[in-house]
């Protein structure tokens, strides 16, 4: 077929299209690999500079932070710094509209770059109609924020985007109650998710009859059992991803293409 897009070539976008407007419920989970084309480096395609220098299950501990707070706050400084030059991309976008036309749609995202909330705001401005309020409460970050750090002696928290200077311990952010170090507001592994939204992904997830799985590798958990929780209570799996993931066997139709060619394409 003429201008047919090479991930479409067996004709599933048609398909999971139907499904997805047919479904009563549809749980979206996403990863890294949704910001991809907004520039943001994933996790396990080999980026450059320190990102290719340590893996991120090294850098993303409490071990690692406790050992080495300066240079744990370098690589996160250096995300940010990336994420505040990234815009969301097309696919961020049509997930936002999805967000806004149906109130029966969840999005789970394992991201903590903030572009699913971003795309949301920019979407809610275009179309003056819509409530944007409802939907924010429909966005779940499972992994926390890039821009929010918290204490790590109380744990009091608060919204932090500025560039951080991490040329000395003595540079890094304290806590102005406790004065013990702050460190960015994500989750770590070997660190437990916020207990209510993890909830709240799984509740969604299991009265969902579609979990649109897009852009991760599915290797991360609990975040990856959101899709299973869909599957036990008789859903079934879209995914979009150019490559196979973990979660692809399970699929009911693998839209083999990049988020941002696809998601505009099945979220018409
Ligand atoms: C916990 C925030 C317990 C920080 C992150 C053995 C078996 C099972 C589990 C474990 C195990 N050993 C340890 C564990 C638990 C561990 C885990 O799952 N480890 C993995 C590595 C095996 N999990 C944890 O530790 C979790 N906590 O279990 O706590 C507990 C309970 C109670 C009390 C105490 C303790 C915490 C996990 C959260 C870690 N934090 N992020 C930060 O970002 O800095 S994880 C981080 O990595 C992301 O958030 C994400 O979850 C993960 C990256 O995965 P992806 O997003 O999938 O990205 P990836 O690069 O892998 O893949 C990109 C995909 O995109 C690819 O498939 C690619 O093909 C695709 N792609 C590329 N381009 C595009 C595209 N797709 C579409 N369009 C494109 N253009
Ligand atoms: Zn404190």
């Amino acid at each position: 077929m003429p201008g047919r897009r090479p991930w479409d070539q067996d004709g599933a976008l048609p398909a999971a299209r139907a499904a997805l407007l047919e479904a009563r419920g549809i749980v979206v989970l996403t990863g890294a690999g949704v910001s991809a084309e907004s520039g943001v480096p994933t996790f396990r395609e080999p980026g450059s500079g320190l990102w290719a220098r340590y893996r991120p299950e090294e850098l993303a501990t409490p071990q690692a932070f406790a050992r080495d707070s300066r240079l744990v706050w370098e690589w996160y400084d250096m995300r940010r710094q990336a994420v505040r030059a990234c815009a969301p991309n097309p696919a961020h976008r049509a997930l936002a509209r999805l967000l806004l036309e149906r109130e029966d749609v969840t999005l789970v995202t394992q991201n903590v770059d903030g572009l699913h909330q971003r795309a949301l705001e920019d979407e809610a401005d275009e179309r003056a109609e819509t409530n944007p309020k409802d939907a924010r409460t429909r966005v779940l970050p499972l992994h926390g924020t890039l821009f929010r750090v918290k204490c790590s002696g109380c744990g009091r928290a608060r919204d932090h985007a500025e560039p951080v200077d991490t040329t000395s311990l003595a540079t890094l952010p304290r806590c102005s109650v406790c004065d013990d170090l702050e460190r960015p507001d994500v989750v770590w592994f070997g660190e437990p998710l916020p207990a209510v939204t993890l909830e709240r992904a799984f509740r969604a997830a299991g009265v969902a009859e579609i979990c649109l799985v897009v852009g991760t590798s599915g290797q991360v958990h609990p975040a990856a059992s959101v899709a299973t929780v869909t599957l036990e209570s008789g859903g079934r799996l879209i995914e979009v991803n150019p490559h196979p993931s973990a979660l692809s066997p399970r699929a009911a139709w693998r839209l083999r293409g990049p988020a941002g060619e696809v998601l505009p394409r099945l979220i018409r």
